[in-house]
């Protein structure tokens, strides 16, 4: 009885929470914004994530033309994604200790599930979460996310920690990108006719104001994706 009552009164705030949220931003056809929704389990989600780093440290990979990226990155999940001289992939192994990455945490998943509902997206069962750390002057240029194998399921990502401008461009490369601030809990959904579109981050500014101190100098991006 206590503890139908406990999870009761959880719920209820949590519902409070995502009632007084601005209504959903939509950038796009298929792209939403939904401001400060990771907030809530803020403190859940950067534990889980100290936990993978430690499993799988963050390491800056090379593209295939050779050049080392400016953002470091590791995966949680099924399938983490790899760049090297080979080419772009989903690797089940971690290449820098042969290990399986490690599980996608209950926090993530939860997270990217709930905010896809709120886009309309039902039933998004992501297996594979990138984790990229961007420091101040860090960019990633304009691309699209087309190593996964269906398009028809959405990308969620979770911006913490500093804000970046967000470049969302078209279907098309020369298309002249948007820019949008994406800032410290700030939570996208991309799907349907945006999930091709080009996209990119600004080079990160650095800042006198750190949004929450255990991120201090820092921006993390997830971006859970279903990849096999
Ligand atoms: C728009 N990451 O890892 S997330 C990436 O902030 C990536 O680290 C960026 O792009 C970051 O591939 C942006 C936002 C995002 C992710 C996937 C998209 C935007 C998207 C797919 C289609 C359109
Ligand atoms: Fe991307």
């Amino acid at each position: 009885m206590k503890g139908a009552q406990l999870s009761l009164g959880i719920a209820g705030v949590r519902q409070a929470a995502t009632a007084a949220e601005p209504a959903c931003e939509h950038l796009a056809p298929g792209a939403v914004l939904l401001r400060g929704f990771a907030l809530a389990d803020i403190c859940l989600l950067l534990s889980d994530l100290d936990a993978i780093f430690a499993a799988a440290p963050l390491r800056q990979m090379s593209t295939p033309g050779g050049l080392r990226m400016s953002v470091a990155m590791t995966s949680c999940g099924a399938l983490g994604w790899v760049s090297d001289r080979a080419g772009y992939r989903y690797s089940a192994t971690d290449p820098d200790s042969g290990r399986p990455w490690p599980a996608l945490p209950a926090s993530f998943l939860r997270l990217a599930q709930t905010a896809a509902q709120r886009a309309d997206f039902a039933d998004f069962v992501p297996d594979s979460c990138l984790i990229n750390r961007y420091l101040p002057g860090c960019k990633l240029s304009l691309h699209q996310d087309r190593d996964e194998r269906d398009f028809s399921a959405p990308i969620v990502s979770v911006s913490l920690g500093l804000p970046a401008v967000f470049l969302f461009g078209g279907p098309a490369r020369s298309d002249r990108p948007g820019r949008h601030p994406l800032r410290h809990g700030d939570v996208a959904v991309w799907g349907g006719p945006a999930r091709l579109h080009h996209h990119g981050i600004a080079p990160i500014r650095p800042a006198d104001f750190a949004p929450d101190p255990r991120l201090a100098g820092i921006r993390i991006n997830l971006t859970l994706r279903r990849a096999g």
